[in-house]
């Protein structure tokens, strides 16, 4: 079976950073497409306002006339649209978090823009609304109750499914950054937190790598969770240096041996059969001009496409024989002359 890829417009950036201004010049979303088609890319990632930009200045109807221009911009350029996520990190309206916010008023408008962003994606002819819940945690646990918080959030799960009968949500967990500590830092947060929704089977998850090395875990045994419950419905492939801030580097780039583990757990559980596309979460570095500002996301998918080979030449039955012996020390090992060969 052959995967299909996904990726972001996010994913090429002016490269500011918390310490100094842009170094690339912006590009426009036509730019950014032809770029995604020549490397081969065969859809693409949202967030609400990446499909209208200055979302909150706009009415209703413009909102979804732009929604409506994008589609027919992204299917001109042959590709598809694989999901949209609201940005509910930027707005002063979420300073205090999303659905969880202390603010009666910016929980308000944490659900009427994530009923928009499902109205975003209907247009887009995509079924998918990501879940990254970047402000809902806390920086002082005791400013919130964790158990009133769960229940704000399946309320607006509940409110999000109630009004688009084909919306799935993908929660994307990530355990800090910005906030210190995340409600559904892990997958096996997201995955029972789908159970307290009024409709579970219309919630599940997205896995990224970095999230995963972020909460100590590992990436491929996170994907293997949400794979073994039938709630895979995509992953942000990338890599993290160890514990510090988000890097989303190219996928393989750090651990490679990490990523080998994920592709073949992708594999092993046919990744891709119902449609599910895979997706890099991938930054330029800093220093990295703009002629060069998409080439991490071409190498993500070149490193992706060789692990592929190498899990698919993997010899699982000599690994078999070793696990059967309990010869690990030989498995380790046969699995870093594979990597080498
Ligand atoms: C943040 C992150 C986001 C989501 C989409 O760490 O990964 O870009 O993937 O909102
Ligand atoms: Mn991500």
């Amino acid at each position: 079976m052959s995967h299909r890829f996904s990726i972001g417009p996010w994913n090429i950036s002016e490269g500011r950073d918390s310490y100094g201004p842009e170094t690339r010049p912006a590009k426009d979303l036509a730019w950014k497409l032809e770029r995604f088609k020549e490397a081969g890319f065969d859809a693409v990632m949202f967030h609400d306002d990446d499909v209208v930009p200055d979302i909150d200045t706009k009415s209703e109807q413009e909102v979804l006339r732009e929604a409506e221009q994008v589609r027919t911009m992204v299917q001109n350029a042959g590709m598809a649209i694989e999901m949209v996520a609201p940005r509910l990190w930027f707005s002063p309206m979420t300073v205090d978090g999303g659905y969880t916010s202390n603010d009666p008023e910016a929980r308000r408008y944490a659900v009427d823009r994530s009923l928009q962003a499902a109205d975003i994606a209907e247009v887009l002819g995509c079924d998918l609304l990501v879940w990254w819940l970047a402000r809902d945690g806390t920086y002082v646990r005791e400013s919130k109750s964790h158990q009133r918080s769960l229940e704000l959030l399946a309320q607006a799960a509940d409110a999000i499914l109630a009004h688009s009968p084909q919306i799935r949500i993908a929660i994307e967990p990530k355990p800090n950054e910005p906030v210190d500590v995340a409600y559904l830092p892990t997958i096996g947060h997201a995955l029972a937190f789908a159970h307290l929704t009024s409709d579970p089977a219309r919630v599940g998850g997205l896995v990224e790598t970095a999230h995963c090395v972020l909460a100590g875990l590992d990436p491929a045994d996170e994907m293997a969770f949400a794979l073994t419950a039938g709630k895979l419905w995509s992953v942000h492939l990338n890599d993290q240096n160890g514990l510090k801030f988000d890097q989303d580097k190219p996928f393989g780039s750090v651990n490679l041996r990490s990523a080998f583990d994920q592709v073949r757990v992708l594999e092993r559980h046919g990744y891709g059969r119902n449609g599910e596309f895979v997706a890099f979460d991938v930054h330029s570095f800093r220093t990295t001009t703009i002629e060069q500002g998409f080439d991490h996301a071409v190498n993500s998918r070149t490193t992706f496409l060789r692990l592929l080979e190498k899990v698919r030449s993997f010899d699982e039955d000599a690994a078999a024989a070793l696990v059967m012996q309990r010869d690990y020390q030989a498995l380790d090992q046969m699995v870093i002359e594979h990597l080498l060969g």
